[in-house]
């Protein structure tokens, strides 16, 4: 402990990737502020920000790795713990096979830069199929399309929110969420502001959302009806002749087969399911194309349902042919400071698709991961490659991946498990060894996701504010650690590179990595530059860069795969949705004050009224005798939950609304906070068996479920 003193840092949190001003005395947060010289943020901060003071302090954090005997967990050293890790996963492997040892990786690996080069090391080296990542509940449909149609996952179109005329939004909720494949710190005051500058806001959302609620309009639809809307849109376009791709023409291929295979998605046909009347998609198809610029953006909403994919693409297409791919107002490419997409294919991350497939039920990798849709049933099915240990990193499955309480009885019946993690909570209580990581302002950080799809081109480094706990490990440092020692049972001219690989992260370390990263991008700033400058670095607008960001290579406007899905699509406006018990299905939301599962554990986030609560429409409500508060059941084909009803036209009738990441009541977490304030998991009754055919993402949106008061 020291005297009382006041750094700067950058929020790992989420996406936003606010500036941070920490009063501190070197072991304990006193008080964390927005730093108003951020020139991105400008002092923005979310409650969540404020609540990272909780878990710096939080008593209930590990700090010592722990061992399960029995039922209890008891502190080991990190030499016991991992070397026992070590020799428990090398041993499993050496008996059943590399696939036995199974990984996950959490979200909360993607913001942190030195985590993620970590843990790829480990992954990478363990050298088994089994492995998935909270990518396949998250943005895989956007980064498999843009695989497909730009032939990197790296190249992400960005809303450029600053200069649109006209944003088109689907499926995302930014006003709460702060914004997510778009860094726009302060989202709120920005979409106020292109609204002031007399641009136009169209939110899309079965939910009347708080965005929703800042728009000029919204529109209700159809749980997982977007592909029909946005194919009837460009239908629209291409019957009227607005298509107008520009002179990106020249470069995209396959563009002449998409008015063609679209055809037949007339907004007549596609309306009665969609939920809006045929004339509003026209109007709105011609408002977007006839507007200066326009921009289209979906995120979680329009990923994970039952056409993941398939949006993904028509709302690229949708800028596409329109012209506003690549052009200000527009989607637009980052340039950031350090540019993943020239790195990608070096690093053999461009996104390779199908290149094998899942033992069971026959998912497709990408990126050399399964989707989480086959994560269960991968442990449960006997057989080769079944997995028989887990390594789970960041990630909290039993709350956030669907069907929850099933992947909690396979990780029962594994031989081994071991999670990297800061709480015992429902999932890593099921681990037989937890290492714990040093967490947020104790390391350094360079938002490397963030920037590569902000807004505008920033770039920020933070130094670690807190004084490195004694005797602790970081995340990166875990994850190699494991790696060097596996690697020396394994043995071998395998054995040897692996460990070569660990050395030299060790030799060079984090910082070392994103010097270099830094030199080789596109902009010229170096870590010595971010080093003297602690609210962060701004390095302009967004700029066209889509040709060179291509090279050589050339945009596929009609990728196979989005292609073949397209007759489901067509024999999904012809049926009716798919049977629910009692006329009613499920989508998700978030809440300011959490973020997924794991920040229910501050008292200032879960004070006030109970937020784990269930939207619904009055007509719906009426019809099931239930008014605001009453305690009801939601039960779906897997499982059965119980939470308050709130009434309230804001929701679409039909639809009901729940938000994920609550369930803090289960034995043997140590969660004091968070599981007096349980909540129930909406992941409970998702469906892990329902998924997007084409990407294998789980279809969390749309869940067929019956709702009825407690005790009827
Ligand atoms: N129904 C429904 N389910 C959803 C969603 C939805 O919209 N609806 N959204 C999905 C989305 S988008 C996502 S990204 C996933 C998230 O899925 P996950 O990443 O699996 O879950 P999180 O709740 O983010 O859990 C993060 C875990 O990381 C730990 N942790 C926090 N910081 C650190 C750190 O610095 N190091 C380490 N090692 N551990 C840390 C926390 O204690 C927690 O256990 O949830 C998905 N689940
Ligand atoms: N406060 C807070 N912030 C967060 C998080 C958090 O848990 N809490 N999580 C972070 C993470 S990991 C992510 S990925 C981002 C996600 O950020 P967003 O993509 O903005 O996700 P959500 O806020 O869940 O908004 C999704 C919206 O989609 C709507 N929706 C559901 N189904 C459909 C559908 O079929 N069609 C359409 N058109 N809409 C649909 C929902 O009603 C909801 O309004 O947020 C991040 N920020
Ligand atoms: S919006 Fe995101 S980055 Fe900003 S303070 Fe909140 S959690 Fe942190
Ligand atoms: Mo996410």
């Amino acid at each position: 402990m020291g005297d009382p003193r006041t750094d700067y840092a950058v929020c790992m949190l989420c996406e936003a990737i606010c500036g941070l001003e920490v009063d501190h005395d070197g072991e304990r947060v006193l008080r964390v502020r927005g730093d108003e010289r951020d020139p991105f943020s400008r002092g923005h901060i979310c409650p969540k920000g404020t609540a990272l003071a909780d878990l710096q302090n939080d008593p209930d954090r590990i700090r010592r790795p722990l061992r399960r005997v029995g039922d209890r967990f008891e502190e080991i050293g990190w030499n016991a713990a991992l070397d026992e890790a070590a020799a428990r996963l090398h041993e499993i492997q050496q008996r059943h096979g590399r696939d036995a040892v199974g990984s996950y990786n959490g979200n909360p690996s993607v913001h942190d830069y030195a985590g993620f080069f970590g843990w790829s090391l480990f992954a990478d080296g363990l050298g088994s199929r089994q492995r998935f990542s909270a990518t396949s509940v998250d943005a895989l449909p956007l980064v498999l399309t843009s695989t497909l149609m730009f032939g990197n996952q790296a190249i992400v179109p960005v809303p450029d929110i600053e200069r649109t005329d006209f944003l088109l939004m689907l499926g995302a909720n930014p006003a709460v969420s702060n914004g997510s494949a778009m860094t726009a710190p302060d989202v709120k005051r920005r979409l106020r502001d292109l609204r002031a500058r007399g641009a136009k806001l169209v939110v899309v959302d079965p939910v009347r959302s708080p965005t929703a609620e800042l728009a000029d309009h919204h529109h209700f639809v159809r749980p997982g009806t977007d592909a029909l809307l946005l194919a009837a849109m460009l239908n629209v376009l291409f019957a009227e002749g607005r298509a107008t791709p520009g002179a990106l023409a020249a470069r995209v291929d396959g563009l002449d087969q998409v008015p063609g295979l679209l055809a037949d998605f007339t907004p007549e046909r596609v309306a009665p399911q969609v939920g809006m009347a045929p004339d509003a998609i026209a109007a709105l198809a011609r408002e977007f194309a006839d507007a200066p610029t326009a921009v289209c953006y979906g995120r979680v909403g329009t990923c994970v349902q039952e056409f993941g994919a398939l949006t993904s693409w028509l709302i690229a297409l949708l800028n596409l042919v329109t012209g506003n791919l690549d052009r200000p107002g527009g989607a637009m490419f980052t340039t950031p400071a350090v540019d993943l997409v020239g790195l990608a294919p070096r690093l053999d991350i461009a996104g390779s698709f199908d290149a094998y497939r899942s033992r069971v039920s026959g998912l497709p990798e990408f990126n050399r991961e399964l989707p989480v849709a086959a994560f269960a049933e991968e442990m449960e099915t006997p057989g080769e490659g079944q997995v028989r240990a887990l390594v789970t990193h960041a990630g909290n499955p039993a709350l956030s991946l669907p069907n929850g309480r099933r992947l909690e009885r396979a990780f029962e019946g594994l031989e081994f498990m071991v999670s990297i993690d800061i709480y015992r909570n429902e999932t890593t209580r099921h681990a037989d060894l937890i290492l714990p990581p040093t967490f947020g302002l104790e390391r350094d950080h360079y938002p490397l996701i963030g920037h590569g799809v902000a807004v505008r081109n920033t770039a920020h480094y933070a130094r670690p504010v807190l004084d490195r706990p004694q005797d602790s490990l970081e995340d990166w440092e875990i994850s190699v650690a494991l790696a060097d020692r596996i690697a020396r049972l394994r043995g071998g001219l395998e054995g040897l590179r692996w460990r070569a690989q660990a050395r030299f992260a060790r030799a060079v370390g984090p910082r070392g990595v994103l010097r270099l990263l830094l030199r080789l991008g596109p902009q010229k700033v170096t870590l010595g530059d971010l080093e003297r400058a602690p609210h962060g670095v701004d390095l302009g607008p967004l700029e066209p860069r889509l040709a060179k960001l291509l090279g050589k290579g050339r945009v596929n406007a009609a990728p196979a795969p989005m292609r073949a899905d397209l007759p489901r699509l067509a024999r999904r406006a012809e049926g009716p949705e798919p049977a629910s018990p009692n006329g009613l299905v499920l989508v998700s939301r978030r809440t300011l004050r959490s973020n997924n599962s794991w920040m229910h554990n501050s008292e200032r986030l879960v004070a006030g009224r109970d937020r784990c609560v269930l939207l619904m429409h009055p007509v719906d409500a009426e019809r099931r005798g239930l008014a605001s508060g009453q305690r009801v059941s939601v039960k779906s084909k897997v499982g059965e939950i119980e939470v308050p009803v709130e009434v309230t036209d804001g929701v679409m009738p039909g639809v009901v609304s729940l938000p994920h990441g609550w369930g803090h009541d289960r034995a043997g977490s140590r969660l004091r906070v968070a599981s007096a304030h349980p909540g129930a998991s909406v992941n409970d009754v998702t469906d892990d068996a329902r998924y997007d055919a084409v990407s294998g993402t789980s279809s969390l949106s749309g869940v067929p479920v019956a709702v009825a008061p407690l005790g009827a």
